[in-house]
Order: C-alpha cells, then sequence, then structure tokens
C-alpha cells in the first residue's frame, strides 16, 4: 500500500504555454491517458477490465460524464476522461487512519486539491479530534451512532443534505426518502450549480425539464446549433456522435467565446487509420466568437432573420420559412415574441453578441436551411445571471421552425455528472412539487415536508448567517464548488456539525465544524457484495435512458461500506421504525429499492428490474418528445427575453466578465493535473487567458502576473493575485480562468435569478495590474 505524499503546489513540471496543433482525441489523448495511469499506480489487471467493461450493457456505467451509451457499443467505449476518472478511482494510494495521524486538518487544509485527492482512497470512518486537530478512526457502530445523536438533536428544516450527481438512483432515492421521513425538504444537489437553469427553464417553456432528444436524433438531424460547451474535454464521447454528424455533411454550428478543440476538429483515437495518418474530422462548419453572455443577443439576430425571412415569404408568396400550423396548434405568445424580434436593432444585436451581422446572417442561413435541428449547450448557457432568458431564446428557435417533438430535433442540454439528472428524478429536489407527495404518504404512511427546502444558494445564506445547524454531504465538495469561497469558509467553520459520505479526501472534510465525520464509501466501479450477493446500481443520463452497472473491481478496502448502507445507517438510527421500510433488506437486496423507486414512479419505472440492462438502457420518456406540453398553458411556450446579455451587469471601463471553466485534468473539483493540453496550458492552473486587445488596453503581456478583483456593486472585497496573463483568442472584455481556483471571486448573490445557479460564467472583475 503506497502513501500519498505531500507535494507543493502546481505539481512539480514546469509551465509551458504553447498553442496546441492538435485536434481533440488522437494521440495527445492517449499520451494524457498513459500518463495520468502510472501516476496512479493504477494499471492493474482491476482496471484494465474495467475499462473494458466501461459503458456496457451488465458492465460498469463510467463516472465521469452524462453522455449516452449506445446499444451498440464501441470496443472501447471510454475516453480519455472517463478512462482518467476510472483510474483516479482504482488507485493504489490509500488514505489510512495514520495517514490522519501524520498530517493535522490545519495542514492538510493547506495542500492544493490536487495533492489531497492524489493521497488516494479514504479507507475508515473517522471522526475529528478538535484536541489533536486530527480525524482519528472510529467504528461504523460508533459514527453512526454519533451522527445521529447530533441530527437527533437539530431542526430538521435546518440541516442540509446536500449530494453530487453521482450517487445512484437507489441511493438518491433512500437518501431523499430520509430526508422527507425526517423532515426537511433541504435537498440540493450539484444540480444546482449546473443545470438547473434547465431544470426551471425547460420545464417552463415545454413542460419537460429535460432534453426531448435521443442519442438516435443525432442520426436523423441535419444541422446542430452548440452553445457553451467544451464537448473536447467535458464529454469526449459525444465527439463520435459529432464526428458521424460532420462526416454525414451535417452543419454544425459553435457558439463560444474560446476556441474549443473538440468542436473544431476530432481525430478518434478508436481508429487506427485516422491515428496512423493524423488525419482528423472537421467538427464545426461554423464558429462564432460570442461575448461571455452574448448568446440571448445572437439568437435574437437568427430568431430576427428567420421570422423576417418568413414575413417577405408572405409577401412575395413564397415558400413560408416558419412552421405555422405548429406554431398555432402547439404554441403560446407567438406574436409577442415576433414583434420584440422585428422590433430589436442590429446596433444591439452586434454590440451584445459581440458579432457582426455578417456572421449572424451565416449561421441564420443554416438554421432555415435545415428541416431537423439540435441545439445542444451547457454551462455557457445556465450559469449566467439571465441563464433562463438564454435558454428561453434557445428553445424560441426551435419552435420557430417546429423543432421539438419530432426525430432528429430538440434541445439537447449535456447534463454534468453522471446521474445528476437522475437523482432528480428519484426525489432529491428542495421542491415538493416535483415529488409525488400523494404517493409517498401511501406507500410510508406519512406527512411528507411541503414547504420549499434550501437550495444551494439558500443553503450558503443559511451557512454564512449561522442559521445552519449542520451539513450532510453525499459525495461532492460543496465547500469548494459553491460561490464565494472567502465568505463561505470562515462560516462553514462555524457549522456545528458535518458529514462527508465520500471516496477521498477533499477541502470541504478539512474545514471541521464542530464535529464532523468522513464516511468512506465504495466506489461505482466496485464490487459490492451485500446479503443477497453481487449488487447493481443503476443511473440515468441526459437522454433520460436508465442503465444498470456492476462493479467488479476489489474494494479499495475492506472498512467500506456501500452508499445505501451508509444512508441505511444514519436513516434507521434517526428515523422511528416505520412497518413500510425495511432499511436492512433494502441493503441486503437494491432490486428491492428499484421495486420502491417502481411503486413511487410506476410510469416511468414500469418493470424496472426486468429492464435494467437493456442495450442502450431503457427510456423513462418525455411527453414533449411527443408534443405533448405539461406546461401551464398546455403548449409550449415562447418568451420574449427580460435582457439582450445574460451578464446581468452593465459595461463599465475597466470592467471584464470573466468566465469560470475546466480544464482538460480535472473533474469538477477533482484535479487529475495541471494540463490543459487544449488550450497549449501546462504545469499551472493559476493563469486568466486574455486577448491581445485586453492585454495592450492594460499594459500587460503574455506571461505577466497580475491579480483579478471582485466589481460586484456588493462592497465585498474579493480578489485572486498570482495569475499568470495567458494570451489567447477570446471576444475583448471576456476573459477566462479555472474553477475552482476562482471561485472566491464569484459573489453568492450573483446567481442565475430563477434557478439560483451561480453566474460563474460571467463574473464582473477588475484586472490589478502590480507596479
Ligand atoms: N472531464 C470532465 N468531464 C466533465 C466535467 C469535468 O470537470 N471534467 N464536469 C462535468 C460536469 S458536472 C458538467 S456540468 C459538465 C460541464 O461541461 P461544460 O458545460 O462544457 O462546462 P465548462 O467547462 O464550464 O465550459 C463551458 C463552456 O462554455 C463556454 N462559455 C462560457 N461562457 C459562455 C457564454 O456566455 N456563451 C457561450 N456560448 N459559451 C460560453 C466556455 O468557453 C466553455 O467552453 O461536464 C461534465 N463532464
Ligand atoms: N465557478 C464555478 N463553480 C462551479 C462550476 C463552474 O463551472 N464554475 N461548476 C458547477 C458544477 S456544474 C458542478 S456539477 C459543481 C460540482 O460540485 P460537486 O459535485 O460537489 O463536486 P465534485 O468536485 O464533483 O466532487 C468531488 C468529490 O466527490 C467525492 N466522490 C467521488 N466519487 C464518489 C462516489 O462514488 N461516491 C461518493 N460518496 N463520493 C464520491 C470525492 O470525495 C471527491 O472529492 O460545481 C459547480 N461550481
Ligand atoms: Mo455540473
Amino acid at each position: 500500500m503506497t502513501q500519498g505524499s505531500n507535494i507543493p503546489a502546481e505539481g512539480s513540471g514546469k509551465v509551458e504555454i504553447t498553442e496546441y496543433k492538435g485536434a481533440a482525441g488522437g494521440w495527445g489523448s492517449m499520451k494524457s491517458l498513459v500518463h495520468i495511469l502510472p501516476q496512479e499506480d493504477a494499471i492493474g489487471p482491476d482496471t484494465l477490465d474495467t475499462l473494458r467493461r466501461q459503458n456496457k450493457p451488465e458492465g460498469f456505467m463510467c463516472v465521469s460524464c452524462a453522455w449516452g451509451k449506445p446499444a451498440k457499443p464501441h470496443i472501447a467505449e471510454f475516453c480519455e476522461n472517463g478512462a482518467k476518472a476510472t483510474a483516479w478511482e482504482l488507485t493504489s494510494y490509500r488514505v489510512t487512519p495514520d495517514f490522519f495521524q501524520q498530517h493535522t486538518v490545519a495542514e492538510l487544509e493547506q495542500w492544493p486539491e490536487y495533492n489531497l485527492e492524489q493521497a488516494g482512497r479514504l479507507t475508515h470512518p473517522m471522526k475529528y479530534d478538535r484536541a489533536t486537530d486530527k480525524y482519528v478512526a472510529v467504528s461504523w457502530q460508533e459514527a453512526f451512532d454519533g451522527i445521529a445523536a447530533r441530527l437527533k438533536g437539530s431542526d430538521p428544516k435546518k440541516v442540509v443534505l446536500y449530494s453530487s450527481g453521482r450517487a445512484s438512483l437507489e441511493t438518491s432515492y433512500m437518501y431523499a426518502l430520509f430526508g422527507r421521513l425526517w423532515g426537511t425538504q433541504n435537498l440540493p444537489d450539484s444540480s444546482n450549480m449546473c443545470h438547473e437553469t434547465t431544470s426551471v427553464g425547460l420545464k417552463n417553456a415545454t413542460g419537460s425539464p429535460v432534453a426531448t432528444i435521443q442519442l438516435q436524433d443525432y442520426d436523423k438531424c441535419d444541422a446542430i446549433f452548440c452553445f457553451g460547451q467544451n464537448v473536447g474535454t467535458n464529454s469526449p464521447r459525444m465527439l463520435h456522435t459529432l464526428r458521424d454528424c460532420a462526416k454525414r455533411g451535417v452543419e454544425i454550428v459553435t457558439f463560444n467565446p474560446l476556441k474549443e478543440r473538440g468542436w473544431e476538429k476530432f481525430t478518434d483515437p478508436q481508429n487506427p487509420i485516422e491515428m496512423a495518418t493524423g488525419k482528423s474530422t472537421q467538427i464545426s462548419s461554423q464558429y462564432h466568437q460570442v461575448r461571455a453572455g452574448g448568446d440571448i443577443a445572437a439568437i435574437l439576430g437568427i430568431c430576427k432573420l428567420t421570422i423576417e425571412a418568413d414575413d417577405q415569404a408572405l409577401r412575395d408568396g413564397g415558400e413560408r420559412v416558419l412552421d405555422h400550423h405548429f406554431i398555432e396548434q402547439h404554441t403560446v405568445r407567438f406574436e409577442e415574441f415576433a414583434t420584440f424580434c422585428r422590433n430589436a436593432t442590429w446596433d444591439d444585436i452586434t454590440r451584445e453578441s459581440g458579432l457582426t451581422r455578417e456572421a449572424i446572417t451565416e449561421a441564420a442561413r443554416v438554421y432555415m436551411n435545415a428541416k431537423a435541428v439540435i441545439n445542444v449547450y451547457g454551462m455557457g448557457i445556465t450559469q449566467h445571471r439571465y441563464g433562463m432568458d438564454s435558454l428561453y431564446m434557445l428553445t424560441n428557435m426551435l419552435l420557430l421552425r417546429g423543432n421539438i417533438g419530432r426525430e432528429g430535433a430538440g434541445p439537447g442540454p449535456v447534463r454534468g455528472h453522471s446521474n445528476v439528472q437522475g437523482q432528480r428524478t428519484v426525489g432529491i429536489t428542495e421542491k415538493s412539487e416535483l415529488v409525488p407527495v400523494d404517493r409517498l404518504k401511501q406507500l410510508y404512511q406519512f406527512d411528507p415536508p411541503t414547504e420549499k427546502g434550501w437550495d444551494t444558494v439558500e443553503s450558503c445564506r443559511a451557512i454564512i448567517a449561522g442559521e445552519c445547524q449542520g451539513f450532510v454531504q453525499l459525495g461532492g465538495n460543496f465547500l469548494r464548488a459553491a460561490p464565494d469561497y472567502g465568505r463561505l469558509r470562515e462560516a462553514w467553520a462555524k457549522l456545528p456539525f458535518t458529514v462527508h459520505i465520500a471516496t477521498k479526501l477533499n477541502k470541504s472534510h478539512l474545514v471541521p465544524g464542530e464535529d464532523s465525520w468522513i464516511l468512506p464509501c465504495l466506489g461505482r466501479s466496485e464490487l459490492d457484495m451485500q446479503a443477497t450477493g453481487r449488487q447493481a446500481v443503476s443511473i440515468e443520463d441526459s437522454f433520460s435512458h436508465i442503465y444498470g452497472s456492476v462493479g467488479k473491481a476489489k474494494p479499495a478496502a475492506e472498512t467500506l461500506l456501500s452508499e445505501p448502507a451508509i444512508v441505511a445507517g444514519i436513516a434507521s438510527r434517526v428515523l422511528p421504525p416505520n412497518p413500510n421500510i425495511d432499511w436492512e433488506e433494502w441493503v441486503g437486496d437494491y432490486g428491492k429499492v428499484r421495486d420502491a423507486i417502481e411503486n413511487t414512479y410506476p410510469d416511468k419505472f414500469a418493470n424496472y428490474n426486468g429492464r435494467l440492462f437493456q442495450p442502450g438502457g431503457f427510456w423513462k420518456g418525455n411527453p414533449a418528445a411527443h408534443r405533448k406540453w405539461e406546461t401551464k398553458s398546455g403548449r409550449a411556450e415562447f418568451n420574449a427575453p427580460r435582457a439582450l446579455n445574460s451578464a446581468g451587469f452593465a459595461d463599465k471601463e475597466g470592467r471584464y466578465r470573466l468566465v469560470t471553466l475546466r480544464s482538460n485534468d480535472q473533474f469538477n473539483t477533482t484535479i487529475y493535473g495541471y494540463d490543459d493540453r487544449f488550450r497549449g496550458i501546462k504545469g499551472t492552473r493559476q493563469v486568466v487567458m486574455m486577448c491581445v486587445a485586453d492585454q495592450q488596453r492594460l499594459g500587460v503581456k503574455d506571461g505577466d502576473i497580475v491579480a483579478l478583483e471582485s466589481d460586484a456593486d456588493d462592497g465585498i472585497d474579493r480578489v485572486v493575485e498570482g495569475l499568470r496573463v495567458v494570451n489567447y483568442d477570446l471576444p475583448e472584455g471576456t476573459i477566462a480562468g479555472y474553477y475552482p481556483e476562482l471561485n472566491v471571486l464569484v459573489p453568492l448573490e450573483h446567481h442565475a435569478l430563477e434557478s439560483h445557479v451561480p453566474a460563474g460564467k460571467s463574473v464582473p472583475v477588475r484586472v490589478r495590474v502590480s507596479a
């Protein structure tokens, strides 16, 4: 067993910034993979065997992204980053009680995130000991009893039960049910920082909070528009789909302030000919470098041109451009929206989008000529103050030509965590209207809470105000992922208690409240043996397909418990006995939890256990995909935007829009390394990417060190020092750097208005140049 060691910040390699000339995928991805595997000492039989079975029916479902898993998988149905995630979980390094004996918590908190997770898998339940400032090993029994005592002594309405989107459907169902039985709906999850804008906005506009398309729709579309998603890094398996589309002649039009390599070209690492010849496929036929927050205006331009072309056709007696039949039968507020578009001026559109009228006209041409269009998007849309307006614009655009609810067309949000969408499906939510309250009542004979619980922003507010009485996290790294790190960290240290169900050590664990426990759990790739034998779990992807997943690798330690066992361990001690729930029986056989899920959601989960390993997963269905609109009006809804850019603050001299995003060597707050290959950045994450014009205005150049300061009008000082200027092709006034290092700059109240998703894609900052 190898013990993790403390390596100084920023890795040990030298910093190198050069333009990356290769395609996404290709040899670069192979090299990156072999680089991380030995580093993790993880090329054991288990890792390779696990990778072979990754994303295959009866295999194990990757813990990285939520992209669909085809019914006929590739020989190796995984990507560079999925393999990294697996290797990271199957590391041979261990964080044992000895490790904690050697390091105080104060010392560990100073370690970079990379070193904390690199130290290895957690092995024993640990409890914080204030006298020595160390975590010490306790038995599971002691941990559960201690936690139960703390929970019972608290007001359920003041305790947060957070989850990160990796936990399975089975665990998530049990966790949410525990919360409600105990009396709280404070059930935020990582989705509250992610696609909640989708869940709220798409639901309002189409009645369905998720993608209406399925994976096979990509075979039927003839144009794809992509807004604010970085496919090469964050959902690399999608590149296979896009490559096939591009080869078929599908036009792919991308809107992104950064030139992201994955949207430019792709060499398939699994294609020997492409690998041998270095041949790559061009992905985007058009690439528009919109300003951060400029999507509303860009799409407005497309809609304006489409509507005006239709007006013209009406005048000329030509073929109509809009799908009037669809608009009349299926939508509301079209006229209002059309008037808004006709009245919009090109001055406003070009200023706010940062694009020329010609560029937008080119994009509109593709839209008007296409029969079936998919709008793909990610965090570049959802993480803005007016993110919902961007999302509405995306939907408006599709509705104009009836591009929802038919083959090859529809909105295609690319979800983040592998089961983040599924968690919402089975009850992880702070909103009772999303919960089948009557069914829960009937099944478990209790009155579920009806008042709204806390989402992420509300949880942070409560923590900062000193009102939160305790925080339980099922996976994740809330303290680091949430906004306003400086203020939150200070308040987090005063929490009465925290409980962390986790595979690896992270910063959230290292700012202990009065009492803190770390509960180490099995990862999804590991064998999960319970009373009735080997267990499977299940997850839901971005297309609402549900798959079983079976881990086979030897667990990192014999002392680990599964997530369902940990949730049951806590729940059974906190709750009075309930004749309708046998927590122990559920842990012994997850099939019984699936039966309970099926009983709670009979429409979505019919014959759940029977269909668990259906190739390609089983579809839980989607009313909007059949043009059944479960909205307030009973139709799909057009919505004119409230603002022309989604940043939500005015332009001002010296003010920049900071985009916080992911490098190619990270999974959220998990940092695999210090290289961001496609962006040509090596050996450091302390950077701010900036275009030449902005550098000249500021009097700085590539390689200079600057600081970023908050420019929010809330009087709070927030600063990050020591950032290296990196010359980057970006629109003027838009700069970019890495999350989570820059989270200190994201004001808590700077969030998407309705969904409360922190607005990490346009943070108002100033650049301070040291004398
Ligand atoms: N390897 C790996 N895979 C992951 C993750 C990971 O960290 N690593 N994270 C997972 C999770 S939880 C999620 S949510 C997804 C995240 O995947 P993405 O949605 O790709 O998230 P980001 O990396 O934050 O990048 C967002 C993209 O939006 C662009 N952008 C920023 N602002 C704007 C804007 O105003 N308009 C437009 N049009 N574009 C903009 C950025 O340049 C960037 O390309 O990936 C998931 N998959
Ligand atoms: N500024 C800024 N902030 C952001 C974002 C951004 O783009 N910009 N993105 C936001 C988004 S989209 C998201 S989704 C959130 C992510 O927020 P989270 O989901 O809370 O964070 P992660 O980094 O994914 O969590 C990593 C930790 O999960 C634990 N873990 C890993 N695997 C398992 C497992 O199988 N079981 C259990 N129990 N634990 C496990 C490990 O201990 C690891 O340290 O961050 C958000 N924050
Ligand atoms: Mo996410």
